[in-house]
Order: C-alpha cells, then sequence, then structure tokens
C-alpha cells in the first residue's frame, strides 16, 4: 500500500510514521508513505498558497492550484489517479469498515487541509472521499491523516505478526477489550480475578467474552447494534441490560426511606 499525503507541513507526518508498526512496516516494503510539499506547486514568487476568502472573514483559505497540480503531478508520475481523501470535519467518521474497505487500495492520496480549508473547486475536482476522525477543533489535517495511516497499515497484509492479526481477524466482533492484568498477582492489595489464574482456557475465554459484553454495554453500547453474538451471549447481554436497569431504578428515594437522610 502507497500513502502519499499532499500537505503544507511534511515533516510533521514523517516523523511520526518512522516508528512502531507503520515504520517497521516502511522498512519491510509493505508499506510506502511519501509526503508531498503542496508548497512546491506554487507559482508565486513568495511560494505563497494561500489568500484571502472572497466575500471576506477570517482567516486564509489554500489555494486550488497549488493542491491539483500537486495532485496531477502524482498521476503523471505514477500513471494513476488514486483515491484521494480529504481529511475534513465535515467528512463520514473513520471507523474500522471504512478502515477495511481502504485497505483494499493499491494507493491513497491523503489531502490535508490548514488555515480556513482549501479552495471547494479543488475538492470537487480532485476528491474521492471525505473522511473526519472526530468532532473537535484541530489546527490541521495531519494528525488525522496519521491516524488513517496507522489504522489502514495494521490491515495491509504481513503488517502485524501472526499473533496479533489472528486476534483481530473479527475485529473482536465489535466488542470492547476485557480487562488484562500481568505480575504482579497482589498490586496494592489489588489482586487479579482467580479465572485468570486457574489454567482452565475455556473458563477463562467464557469470563473474558461477558467482561468484554458488559463492558461495551456500559460504557459504549452504540458498537452493540453492529456486535456479533453467539444466542447465548445474547441472552446473556439482555440478563445484564435487565440488572443495569434494575440498579439505575433501585435508588433509596424511591423506597420506604424516602426523603431521609443518612443522617436521620
Ligand atoms: N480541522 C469543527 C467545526 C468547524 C471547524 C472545525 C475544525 C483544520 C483546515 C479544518 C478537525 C477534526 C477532525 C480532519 C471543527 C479534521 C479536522 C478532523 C480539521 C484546518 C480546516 C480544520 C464541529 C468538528 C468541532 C479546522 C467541529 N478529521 N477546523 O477543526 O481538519 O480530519
Amino acid at each position: 500500500m502507497h500513502f502519499h499525503i499532499l500537505t503544507l507541513f511534511p515533516e510533521m507526518v514523517l516523523g511520526g510514521l518512522n516508528t512502531s508498526i507503520t515504520g517497521r512496516a516502511m522498512e519491510k516494503g509493505l508499506i510506502s508513505v511519501d509526503a508531498i510539499n503542496i508548497r512546491d506547486y506554487s507559482q508565486d514568487k513568495h511560494r505563497h498558497v494561500d489568500d484571502y476568502p472572497y466575500g471576506g472573514g477570517a482567516g486564509m483559505v489554500m489555494q486550488p492550484g497549488p493542491v491539483c497540480d500537486a495532485y496531477e503531478a502524482l498521476a503523471a508520475r505514477t500513471g494513476k489517479r488514486p483515491r484521494v481523501i480529504y481529511l475534513t470535519p465535515q467528512g463520514r467518521v473513520l471507523n474500522q469498515k471504512i478502515a477495511e474497505d481502504l485497505a483494499k487500495e493499491e494507493d491513497l492520496v491523503l489531502l490535508c487541509g490548514h488555515y480556513e480549508g482549501i479552495d471547494e473547486r479543488a475538492l470537487e475536482l480532485i476528491v474521492t472521499d471525505y473522511l473526519s476522525i472526530g468532532d473537535y477543533v484541530l489546527t490541521g489535517g495531519e494528525l488525522p491523516a496519521m491516524v488513517l495511516i496507522d489504522c489502514v497499515s495494521r490491515l495491509v497484509p504481513g503488517v502485524l505478526n501472526n499473533e496479533s492479526s489472528a486476534e483481530f481477524e473479527s475485529f473482536h466482533d465489535n466488542l470492547l477489550e476485557y480487562p488484562q492484568y500481568t505480575r504482579p498477582e497482589n498490586f496494592r492489595g489489588l489482586t487479579v480475578p482467580p479465572v485468570l489464574l486457574s489454567g482452565h482456557h475455556q473458563k477463562i475465554d467464557a469470563w473474558r467474552r461477558e467482561r468484554s459484553i458488559e463492558r461495551t454495554l456500559r460504557r459504549r453500547p452504540d458498537l452493540l447494534e453492529d456486535a456479533v453474538l453467539a444466542p447465548k451471549e445474547q441472552a446473556y447481554l439482555e440478563a445484564l441490560r435487565e440488572a443495569i436497569a434494575r440498579e439505575e431504578t433501585a435508588r433509596p428515594e424511591d423506597g420506604p426511606d424516602a426523603g431521609k437522610t443518612d443522617l436521620q
């Protein structure tokens, strides 16, 4: 998989991706990342790439010429016209399913905005996908591009070792991870759940699966909409839902001691 990042800050993206799993994937030749400096395609003698917005208003807008020229030069150089993903808060929010779809491509172009964004005409001409990494204000699209590269690279065959790739094969059926413990067995009086020390692998798997379901229900119930559960697990989930509903309604203020405080 070849990632091509169109950015005004190439040094920012390249630094972060040389380390860890993406760094090793690059060494192994499984992925490549090149950063194309949009400023190199400025026609201006001062190398300007931004200008004031028509209609007025705060800030600057990235001009369409350098952005389109940077893409056209890449297309001419590679003989391909790969998908162009504009990282923008206006896009669909990235998730594992979208990442799986992107991982099928041979090349991906990631377009990073700065200032108030990019002239709409450049977007009309070259962008195929609008993606966001979440709802908060950022300074530019570079960090989102790095997030996307990290996430998609892991899905490229050979990037993960066999152990971890078998593990995510199912993407955990859209469930959160169960709690993890390592040595020591007793940390400041807090012990490890005994089942994990039992050596009984079937029981351990069952316990972990239940904790995953419980965690997802309590912390990210939205994920359960797409969760893959066996009929027994579905029943466990329903029982948990009812138990939690009882927890939430069983308040002292509803009982016979209504209105009394603990001090009375
Ligand atoms: N951000 C919001 C509303 C309006 C503007 C922004 C904002 C960087 C070029 C875009 C932000 C967040 C997730 C790219 C945010 C992302 C960006 C992203 C991003 C400079 C213009 C800008 C309602 C979301 C808070 C700045 C909401 N994923 N504008 O951040 O590029 O990819």
